[in-house]
């Protein structure tokens, strides 16, 4: 009985002075292992005395509850403790700012286009779309373009083969609609075309819509009114525009029109290549001929067409000094839209 009261108060002392879970471990093997000092003890049981043998037991018993109970409670503080630091380490601050989720934005030159057309819906004009690989017919020939004919030079042509091309503008998209549909018609065509072209306001692959009417008694007036009322809605009335007569094989008479550089403010700058002015688009009074190969009647019908240049009006709409900025997917560019 010494022997276990001794074994119970030496574990007791031992065990209130451990420190860490495997010395703690250590402890539980040498008191309750299968080779620990208690069992060891009840090995002896049969030594003793059949009348002793039941008051030992319960003895021996009871030291191995208390020992275990020691153990457990010294356990728990341990897991608290680990608990606490772990706490103590993660800790959440509720408190500080969330991290902001990035947003896409519009690119500028859809968002210009859906103005665009937007405008001319409210004008009253519908949508048409055409294929951006093109034949040389669409293109050219249709237009009044023959293949002798050295406007031609005015759009530098990627080809794919034979008579297969890049369309260089959205004008082929008035035949292919025109072919199908009689007058009185007015339409837009959104679009990308492509051109050997390269500098601060020109690009190889740029957006164009055109723009046609159709109709019995189109005037000239009719095109510039429709023109007028379109660059009012995009530019604001104070911002100085003009219409330049010019060429082009499928229009008679023409004109482009110039909206005032912003760079420079009309004093002539390297974007608007010292004149003061950026062209934005191409017009004109369709050419019968044109009608001619659509099967329209040039003595009934008369129209307007024009071509505009999606990137210029951008690059005036936000001061933007160089074409390239819109296809490099810089954010620093983007997100300022
Ligand atoms: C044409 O492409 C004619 N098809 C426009 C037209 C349509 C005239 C209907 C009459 C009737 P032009 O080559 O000028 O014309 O181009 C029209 C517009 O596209 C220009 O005013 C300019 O704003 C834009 N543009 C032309 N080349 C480039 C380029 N390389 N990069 C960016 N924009 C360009």
């Amino acid at each position: 009985m010494e022997r276990v009261r001794a074994i119970l108060d030496e574990a007791s002392v031992m065990i209130s002075g451990v420190e860490d879970q495997r010395t703690l471990e250590d402890l539980r093997v040498k008191y309750l292992g299968k080779k620990g000092l208690l069992t060891e003890l009840i090995k002896y049981l049969g030594d003793l005395p059949a009348a002793e043998r039941p008051k030992m037991g319960k003895a021996i018993n009871d030291a191995k509850n208390q020992i275990q109970h020691l153990i457990s409670d010294k356990q728990s503080r341990f897991e608290d403790l680990s608990k606490q630091k772990s706490l103590q380490k993660d800790i959440l601050d509720i408190t500080l700012p969330g991290r902001a989720e990035k947003t896409g934005k519009i690119h500028p030159i859809s968002r210009v286009m859906n103005e665009v057309l937007e405008v001319f819906s409210k004008l009253g004009f519908s949508i048409a779309y055409g294929p951006d690989v093109e034949t040389d017919y669409y293109n050219f020939e249709a237009l009044n373009i023959p293949a002798h004919h050295p406007s031609r030079d005015m759009w530098s042509t990627l080809y794919v083969e034979g008579d297969v091309l890049l369309r260089t503008h959205t004008s082929p998209v008035q035949i292919r609609v025109m072919e199908k549909q009689n007058p009185p018609l007015a339409v837009v065509v959104p679009g990308r075309v492509y051109r050997r072209d390269a500098d601060v306001t020109h690009s190889t692959v740029f957006h164009q819509v055109e723009g046609f009417l159709v109709d019995r008694d189109v005037t000239f007036g009719d095109l510039k009114g429709a023109l007028t009322s379109f660059l009012h809605y995009i530019f604001g009335r104070q911002k100085k525009v003009r219409f330049r007569p010019s060429y082009f094989p499928f229009t008679e008479p023409s004109a482009e029109v110039d909206v005032q550089c912003v760079m420079c403010g009309g004093d002539g700058c390297r974007i608007c290549k010292g004149t003061g002015w950026i062209e934005i688009l191409g017009s004109g009074m369709i050419d019968p001929n044109v009608f001619k190969y659509v099967k329209y009647d040039p003595e009934k019908f008369s129209g307007f067409a024009f071509g505009l240049g999606i990137e210029r009006v951008a690059m005036l709409k936000y001061g933007i000094d160089d074409i390239r900025l819109f296809y490099q997917n810089d954010l620093r560019f983007l997100r300022q839209f």
